[in-house]
């Protein structure tokens, strides 16, 4: 059965600031907006239905063919796909599994859309959390990199971020260093057709304290994210085949 969510984001906030900072092209976002201690909105409330463990392809976390927000069963991997952004007065954001999917695997992918918001907007997945779990991390550290497709109705950069034990909250590391929410990360370059992104670890790097010393931890991963920086403009971007690289 489609799963279909839609949330509209009308929670007076007062937003912290109106600053834009131009990005340029092959850049990592800055975090121009310092929203990192900030909550999301999270637009989901349903529970993941369960993937056939048949559907597990090594090293393929979800290709969206079983057309649901589960993250397949496969190699330890179990999670559940949500839609996210900050609160904006009058802003909206609808996050749905639907066809068509990319050109290789065609029947469906995750696909975000909206207008009026600011800040971080975008989808992200957990790794490690059964059905009414709490998350847990994925050890990720055999694989070299993550790979996927992508399109967007606009040209867009989209940013994919892994959230490690030590930038992600729950990890309860980064409080004292003042480094939650601040992601490993590396962007991709859109366009209105499919393409494949391909993002070695090695490439990832924190927005705020870029050329730290500290390194993503691999090993307790949980989840990814996958962002655009629409800034109150309609955004609109569409992601499939989500796999590591070996
Ligand atoms: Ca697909």
């Amino acid at each position: 059965m489609r799963r279909f969510l839609a949330g509209f984001l009308l929670v007076p906030f007062a937003v912290g600031c109106g600053l834009v900072f131009g990005i340029s092209s092959g850049e990592y976002d800055p975090d121009p907006f310092g929203d990192g201690g900030r909550p999301d909105v999270v637009t989901d409330s349903n529970p993941p239905a369960d993937a056939p463990p048949e559907n597990c392809v090594p090293g393929l976390i979800d290709d969206l063919e079983d057309d649901n927000l589960a993250i397949p069963r496969c190699e330890g991997r179990q999670g559940v796909w949500v839609g996210f952004s900050v609160d904006i007065p009058g802003g909206a954001q609808k996050f749905v599994v639907e066809a068509p999917g990319s050109p290789v695997s065609s029947k469906f992918a995750a696909h975000t859309s909206g207008h009026g918001l600011d800040g971080k907007v975008g989808m992200r997945f957990t790794l490690n959390q059964p059905p009414g779990a709490d998350r847990g991390t994925y050890d990720m550290s055999k694989y070299k990199g993550i790979k996927f497709r992508a399109k967007a109705g606009a040209a867009v950069r989209v940013y994919m971020n892994l959230r490690d034990k030590n930038r992600d909250p729950d990890g309860k590391v980064c409080d004292s260093k003042g480094t939650c929410n601040d992601l490993f990360g590396e962007g991709c370059d859109l366009t209105t057709e499919w393409k494949e992104c391909s993002i070695p670890f090695s490439e990832l790097e924190p927005d705020r304290d870029a050329g730290s010393t500290e390194t993503v931890d691999l090993a307790h991963v949980y989840g990814i994210d996958f962002h655009v920086l629409p800034k109150k403009a309609d955004f609109d971007f569409w992601i499939d085949d989500v796999a590591f690289l070996p």
